[in-house]
């Protein structure tokens, strides 16, 4: 799709886009929704809703298996949205993107498929302290498989990763390294190629977690020159219950799946079956078609929008938001790396983070409050919870405004 189809013009015009999101014009509370909470998921503009809709109006009919018109365009409508999610990664090869529920299925794909069947008793899988529960567990749970040890690289007190003590974590036993690239609870922006780098010296290989990464910047896995990285496409403007993984294509061939089913295979018979090659190997059974359009749709959109341009408004009102929400007295700010996307997150002092959030709630501000499914990291930073606004391309320094009026109202309320 290009930017004339799409109806957007070059420079970025947040009122504009605005419209492109129906919901965005929701009351909450009688008020305007101020929607703050983009970290856990964004809302979905026109152009996405559309391809959906479309696909389902037009072209539905389950993939690779008819011979039949609509078998062939929900095919062709599958294969295209590859091709565009492919590109937008970076891939060299559109046989290195798998499609999977998202993010999390993905981390799980690489420690079942990748992980479990070489790592030995005591190799060691490196993740950091600001890891998100989904970039955890799956390897806790391979530990567990295989006798393999998790290794926690620490975080500075501004929440940053150094690289030196990324460097003392890693070691000969380092098989596998795994973090994310943006953090979804503190905003930190993590030095993913310099990563790669001290990694691929020690001979681990590379899984980087790009969920929040995917909203807000132009990923590039060659320019990383990671091995895994993992997409979630309903943070991302696209729908929920699709995401991709990228892999290196020799990597992924040698992969055993680890789920079976239809469409995975070569040939099966009761006593063997031969796997196809990747990425059909790893979609096991009917994939979900309409999501795949979906998540190519948001991705033409995010381009079609231009990435630099959502990267220079989210940073100048990530800056506005900062300094406005500090100057809130009370307010203690979680997560000040200077490199950041997107993400606000901090405690008032003397009222817990769901007291602050349902408050807000009531002043038609959304923001996330809770453990953001870090528990390890807040237990590091010796807190339960914190408030998360996380922004989006669509919002606007009133919104941020409004945030604070909600503030000011909270802290009224339990004086
Ligand atoms: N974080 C948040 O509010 P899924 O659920 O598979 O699409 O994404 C999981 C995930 C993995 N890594 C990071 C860094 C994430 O932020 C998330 C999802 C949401 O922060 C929901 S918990």
């Amino acid at each position: 799709m290009t930017t004339a189809t799409m109806g957007i013009q070059n420079a970025f015009d947040v009122e504009a886009r605005r419209r492109d999101f129906p919901i965005l014009a929701t009351k909450v509370a009688g008020r305007p929704l101020v929607y703050l909470d983009n970290a856990a998921s964004s809302q979905k503009p026109n152009q996405v809703l559309d391809a959906i809709t479309s696909y389902y109006r037009e072209k539905h009919s389950n993939v690779h298996r008819g011979v039949h018109y609509l078998a062939q365009q929900a095919t062709e409508a599958y294969e295209a949205a590859r091709d565009t999610v492919a590109a937008h990664l970076g891939a060299r090869d559109r046989h290195e993107v798998v499609f999977v529920r998202g993010t999390t299925e993905a981390i799980n794909l690489v420690a079942q498929s990748y992980a479990r069947p070489q790592l030995q008793s005591g190799d060691e899988i490196l993740i950091t302290q600001l890891e998100h529960h989904s970039n955890i567990v799956p390897w806790q749970m391979v530990c567990e498989q295989t006798g393999a040890k998790l290794v926690v690289a620490p975080l500075d007190e501004d929440g940053q990763l150094r690289l030196d003590a990324f460097a003392e974590c890693l070691g000969a036993r380092t098989r596998i390294v795994s973090l994310a690239h943006v953090s979804n609870a503190l905003g930190t922006i993590l030095p993913v190629a310099e990563v790669v780098r001290l990694a691929h010296a020690q001979g681990a290989v590379v899984m980087v977690d790009g969920a929040q990464a995917a909203p807000h910047m132009q990923l590039d896995v060659a320019a990383l020159d990671c091995d895994f990285y993992a997409v979630s496409a309903h943070k991302a403007y696209g729908p929920t219950g699709i995401g991709a993984l990228w892999g290196r294509r020799e990597l992924l061939d040698a992969m055993p799946p680890y789920q079976g089913g239809g469409e995975m295979i070569r040939r099966v018979t009761f006593a063997a079956t031969e796997f196809a090659e990747a990425p059909a190997r790893f979609e096991a059974g009917t994939p979900n078609i309409a999501g795949a359009v979906g998540m190519a749709a948001a991705f033409d959109y995010l381009n079609a929008v231009g990435l630099e341009a959502i990267r220079q408004h989210e940073a100048e009102l990530l800056a506005y938001a900062t300094e406005r929400i500090a100057q809130v007295p009370g307010i203690i700010p979680i997560g000040t790396a200077p490199d950041k996307a997107s993400v606000v997150s901090f405690l008032v002092e003397g009222i817990h983070a769901h007291d602050v959030g349902t408050i807000l709630d009531g002043q038609g501000v959304a923001v996330r409050v809770g453990h953001h499914c870090a528990q390890p990291l807040m237990d590091s930073l010796g807190i339960a919870a914190t408030a998360r606004a996380s922004l989006g391309l669509y919002n606007t320094r009133q919104e941020i405004d409004a945030l604070v009026e909600g503030l000011d109202r909270v802290r009224e309320l339990f004086a």
